[in-house]
């Protein structure tokens, strides 16, 4: 069984950038959903010593229930623990990595952003680590993700939910200004560390 991820941070701690009611309602209703949806996609099927990341690499894509709510489960997990209120910081190595595959972080983050804002509906931006360590980013639809079997990309290190549900409380229909804010609450050490690990 699956438990809703705790968050380690207070729902209020991304203010201004992100509101206490749409991360309390995001965690505790959206991601509570696909925890519990996944929990019931899973049922008869034995997953005890399998990691979310394994069931997600050997998933069938033909299985839509467990397709869409293992894909929530995790995407949101990675996603709370990419935000911090706090200052964070990018490692010299991995700013190397960045300028080499993408020129600067600038250019990082306006790649990704252009990305985040041309996935049509509902989808997520990843910045994904390719298997010869090089960045790459990619969009997926609905609660998709590299991870998935024929799904490109590499390992992700960084993510952005660009459902509605992710920003229509502040935003509304603003998708670039809410892409706009995310940059002053990325948690760089977590990017940092999955990067490097
Ligand atoms: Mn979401």
């Amino acid at each position: 069984m699956f438990e809703l991820p705790k968050i380690l941070y207070s729902y209020d701690s991304l203010e201004p950038y992100f509101d206490a009611k749409t991360m309390e309602i995001h965690h505790t209703k959206h991601h509570q959903a696909y925890t519990d949806n996944l929990n019931k996609a899973l049922e008869g099927v034995d997953v005890s010593n399998m990691s979310i990341e394994q069931i997600l690499s050997e998933i069938d894509m033909n299985n839509m229930p467990l397709r869409n709510n293992a894909g929530g489960y995790y995407n949101h997990k990675l996603f709370w623990e990419l935000l911090s209120g706090d200052k964070t910081s990018i490692s010299q190595p991995f700013e190397n990595v960045i300028i080499q595959s993408f020129g600067s972080i600038e250019n990082l983050k306006e790649s990704f952003t252009k990305a985040a804002l041309s996935r049509f509906g509902s989808g997520w931006a990843w910045l994904c680590k390719k298997e010869d360590g090089s960045l790459e980013i990619v969009t997926t639809g609905n609660q998709d993700n590299p991870l998935m079997p024929g799904i490109e990309g590499g390992t992700p290190i960084l993510a952005l939910d660009v459902w509605e549900h992710a920003y229509y409380l502040k935003y509304q229909n603003r998708r670039a200004e809410y892409i706009e804010n995310f940059w002053n609450i990325v948690n760089w050490n977590k990017v940092t560390e999955l990067y490097e690990g």
